[in-house]
């Protein structure tokens, strides 16, 4: 009988320790948390790819008491196509696998504003954006320069409103959602790490953009080893 509460004890520590050791695993690290507070845009680097109506012009700007990052010019490529260049703010350059990319964007300009993610080099990343004018909101690829749309509907952005767009990319599964409602689910492999992302503009004079919050998403097989460590707990408890 004392054996028996002995090794119990001895269980419930083991227990505790995976929980602490796989517990790192578990929770969600954050990569990058920017709200723009600090008034500077240090660590983001501009690219310009429009060539009609640049350069871009990003900067921080305080709409109400809040700081956001914006971009003023008029700046794009190839309106209206697939292609719908214009300029991006990059940032990071990570080999993490699963992670989730979520940001606040909003436009007074009917034209497109969105994120990329993926980023290895301005030739191969994704792409999600929306637009007015055009009425969609699309997932895309760009591999080794031509774009391939993996997702895409026929609804149009409100003007000046401000949307969260999260993208979640886990075991080769795209998630994106728009203000915490799931609108895509794509698979697909192509750009297996997180790389660089982008705060993305094409012909949007007047873009904003907040709350970048970029984490890496603990791997399935860390959430599976635990539960197989809680059920032998489970199963040992029992006898
Ligand atoms: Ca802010
Ligand atoms: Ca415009």
């Amino acid at each position: 009988m004392q054996l028996q509460i002995l090794k119990k004890h001895q269980l419930l520590l083991a227990l505790a320790f995976i929980v602490a050791f796989l517990g790192s695993f578990i929770n969600a690290e954050v990569i990058l948390s920017d709200d723009f507070s600090s008034g500077t845009l240090t660590g983001w680097t501009s690219v310009d790819e429009g060539a009609t109506s640049g350069p871009s012009i990003w900067g921080v700007t305080n709409l109400s008491g809040n700081m956001v990052a914006i971009q003023s010019s008029n700046i794009y490529s190839n309106h209206g196509s697939d292609i719908h260049i214009g300029s991006y703010l990059k940032r990071l350059s990570s080999s993490v696998q699963n992670y989730s990319v979520s940001l606040d964007v909003m436009s007074s300009d009917d034209d497109y504003n969105g994120i990329m993610f993926g980023y290895q080099n301005s030739s191969n990343y994704y792409r999600f954006s929306i637009s007015n004018q055009f009425a969609n909101r699309t997932l895309q690829k760009m591999v080794g320069g031509t774009f391939t749309t993996l997702a895409s509907d026929a609804v149009a952005f409100t003007l000046n409103q401000w949307y969260n767009i999260k993208v979640t990319v886990i075991d080769s599964y795209i998630k994106v959602y728009v203000d915490n409602s799931l609108l895509f689910n794509v698979m697909d492999s192509t750009f297996s790490t997180l790389g660089s992302i982008g705060l993305y503009v094409s012909a949007s004079q007047n873009g904003y953009f907040d709350n970048v919050l970029v984490q890496s998403v603990p791997e399935a097989s860390s959430i599976a080893l635990l539960l197989f460590g809680l059920a032998i707990f489970a199963l040992h408890y029992k006898k």
